[in-house]
């Protein structure tokens, strides 16, 4: 079966497929196997055994080619060679702990049987070991084992994402999301009817995003999104200012018992401390760092409710973009808005 089914790790589209098959012990889906190992012909060997498993093998003769595959492909389990020139098994396995941030299981493959070693071995983050000569009873055995454990993360991690859904978490950047800001917002906008105190809101779209994620690749895009959030998180000072991840590139900030100076100088401060982070962005006419269009009002301007205020700060965002980007704009309101109209056009009586 296992001739030539070592799969390329160009051919991407085969990476995003998950199948699935039966077993004895239930569905499993079929897993993607990255084998390390400097010899040739246990590479040969191991894909075979994992081909016939009904998974698919992935090869590399060394720690480079390894990392290429775990930066491209959606690897599921590593079977590690301990004994390898540049770099070996116990090294890398703790370089691969250190860089992905999700938990691969790793078996080493290794010749020595001292308990020094094993433990080592373990220590670097690998998970379980089998000895050389690779005897194919054991190696398939350990694959239906890790098939079990692989399956069973997969579940938590969608359980854990769909839980992450339904709270008010952005799980992106860690801030609050627009759910999470919907449900502040309400019970801030009471206090501050029934306490009459002024209220701010300050809303951010960052620039030229798109011509971001277009240039520098999507998982780019995202570290931004976490780094921006960071930046602007460190502004807020008082314990009751919120920063909320309102959806895609756009942020919220709810400023609760502040006026609409307040709220500017937040407005000021933001500006600064993107100039001073400089999270590079060449593709921007605006300026070579990310930079963010914000509109900012207040309960001051006698919004109805809580959604006329949202809306009144994303105005003043499209007029900060209209007027260059990189900038604030407060909301302006217009003078029938405010009644002035109404006033101006009364008649005599
Ligand atoms: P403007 O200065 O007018 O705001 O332009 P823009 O490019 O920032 O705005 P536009 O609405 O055209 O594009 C927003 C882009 O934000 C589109 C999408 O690629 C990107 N984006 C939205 N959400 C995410 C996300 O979660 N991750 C990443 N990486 N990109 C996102
Ligand atoms: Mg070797
Ligand atoms: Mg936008
Ligand atoms: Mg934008």
């Amino acid at each position: 079966m296992y001739q030539g089914a070592c799969t390329d790790v160009s051919n991407t589209k085969l990476l995003k497929k998950q199948t699935y098959f039966i077993t004895s012990d239930g569905y499993f889906s079929t897993m993607n196997i990255l084998v390390i190992d400097d010899s040739k012909l246990m590479r040969k060997m191991v894909s075979a055994i994992i081909a016939d498993g009904g998974h698919t093998p992935f090869t590399a003769s060394g720690a480079e080619r390894g990392l290429q595959i775990l930066e491209k492909a959606a690897i599921d389990l590593i079977f590690m060679d301990v004994e390898m020139p540049k770099m070996n098994g116990f090294e890398l396995t703790r370089l691969i702990r250190k860089q992905k941030q999700s938990w691969i299981p790793i078996i080493f493959l290794t010749a020595s049987t001292e308990d020094a070693h094993l433990t080592r071995g373990i220590e670097s983050g690998g998970d379980d070991y089998i000895m050389k000569p690779i005897n194919s009873v054991v190696l398939d055995a350990k694959i239906k084992a890790m098939a079990r454990i692989v399956n069973m993360k997969k579940e938590l991690d969608a359980a854990n994402r769909s839980l992450l859904q339904l709270s008010n978490i952005d799980a992106l950047t860690g801030i609050m999301n627009r759910r999470g800001f919907n449900e502040s917002l309400k019970r801030d906008w009471k206090n501050h009817t029934r306490e009459k105190k002024e209220i701010s809101i300050v809303f951010l779209d960052i620039d030229n995003f798109k011509a971001f994620n277009d240039n520098y690749g999507h998982q780019r895009g995202d570290e931004c999104l976490k780094q921006f959030s960071t930046v602007i998180n460190s502004q807020l000072k008082r314990p009751l200012d919120t920063l909320a991840r309102y959806g895609g590139e756009e942020f919220v900030i709810l400023l609760p018992n502040t006026a609409l100076d307040g709220a500017a100088l937040i407005g000021l401060k933001i500006i600064d401390a993107l100039a001073n982070a400089k999270i590079p962005h060449q593709f921007s006419p605006v300026a070579p760092y990310l930079t963010a269009s914000m509109g900012i009002t207040s309960s001051r301007f006698s919004a109805k409710n809580e959604t006329v205020l949202v809306q009144q700060a994303d105005q003043a965002v499209y007029k900060a973009k209209k007027q260059g980007r990189n900038r604030y704009s407060v909301y302006e309101p217009k003078l029938q808005e405010e009644g002035i109209g109404r006033l101006m056009n009364q008649s005599p009586s």
